[in-house]
């Protein structure tokens, strides 16, 4: 059998305010736009991808909290109604997704071996997170592709960011090696914002953007910061310095996809691509590339 690979990684952030404003019609509230600076680093990261041959998209999203190890959706098909519990009034969305339990039980098996405590997801009334639905919805409208879903195992929480990296940069070579083995080729997709810290009011018209902003100086810094490195492919930076960013910026990184990410990718040294940068209720968002094809050596 041909070796798999992982042919891009990406950073794909999941507020729902993103679908809310793309108007599909699987979601039941409507908008009038906003956020488009992110909505079209979205379209710019698919058209980048648009000629790239792959079978399936592995995605890691901090929505799908378990406490009790790593999950992962383990029968071949869901559909179902998810609400954001926080926006109902913005996300109410009727999905059909496709896993590939094959990978999934490669990735289970991989990380079970390495000694992290996984567990597959076989409950078909499931309810899936927004978080993994936005960005496959995002990254992928079509939805013609199957994909691997991972949980947030909430490590973080639980012990601190540092236990939390740990963890993740195993799963990450967990992930790779089952990749790899599987003879498939792989998008694996960060589902995270960057700095997380919001607004705790919507104003009346959620998508009027002359009240969209990043919440304070320190995390447009603390942003710029992490954008920087990727942009110059400086991983190894991002991980040394995840705890600091994790807590100073209350970033979303806390859930794990960021680390293991870069993980998945060997931490790597070329430059990501940044799609685009923005603001939702004053988090920070980048919609970034690592281009692994253009690398990989012939
Ligand atoms: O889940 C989110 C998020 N990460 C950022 C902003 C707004 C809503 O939801
Ligand atoms: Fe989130």
């Amino acid at each position: 059998m041909t070796q798999g690979e992982i042919v891009a990684g990406c950073l794909a952030p999941h507020p729902p305010h993103l679908v809310y404003a793309e108007n599909p019609p699987q979601n039941e509230p409507t908008a009038e736009g906003g956020w488009e600076q992110l909505r079209w680093g979205y379209e710019r990261l698919r058209e980048s991808l648009s000629e790239i041959d792959y079978d399936v998209i592995v995605i890691l999203s901090p929505h799908w909290q378990t406490y009790v190890g790593t999950h992962f959706l383990g029968l071949p098909h869901f559909k179902n109604l998810s609400v954001d519990p926080v926006f109902p009034n913005l996300f109410r969305y009727n999905y059909d997704l496709n896993i590939d339990i094959d990978l999934s039980k490669q990735i289970f098996d991989k990380a079970e071996q390495a000694g992290l405590t996984v567990k597959m997801m076989n409950n078909p009334d499931f309810r899936i997170d927004y978080g993994t639905i936005t960005t496959g919805h995002m990254f992928n409208p079509k939805w013609d592709k199957p994909m691997v879903v991972i949980s947030s195992n909430r490590s973080s929480a639980y012990y601190s960011v540092d236990v939390m990296q740990e963890m993740m940069m195993e799963l990450g070579k967990a992930t790779r090696e089952a990749i790899l083995e599987s003879g498939k080729k792989a998008v694996v997709l960060a589902s995270n914002s960057l700095s997380h810290r919001h607004f705790t009011t919507e104003s009346d018209v959620p998508e009027d953007m002359s009240k969209e902003h990043i919440t304070s100086h320190a995390m447009h810094l603390w942003d710029m910061r992490m954008i920087e490195y990727m942009r110059t492919g400086q991983s190894k930076r991002i991980i040394d310095e995840m705890p600091e960013f994790t807590e100073q910026a209350i970033a979303e990184s806390d859930g794990g996809g960021f680390s293991w990410l870069l993980s998945t990718l060997e931490l790597p040294t070329y430059p990501a691509i940044l799609h685009g940068y923005g603001t939702i209720i004053g988090t920070g968002n980048a919609i970034v590339e690592w281009p692994v094809h253009k690398y990989k050596e012939a």
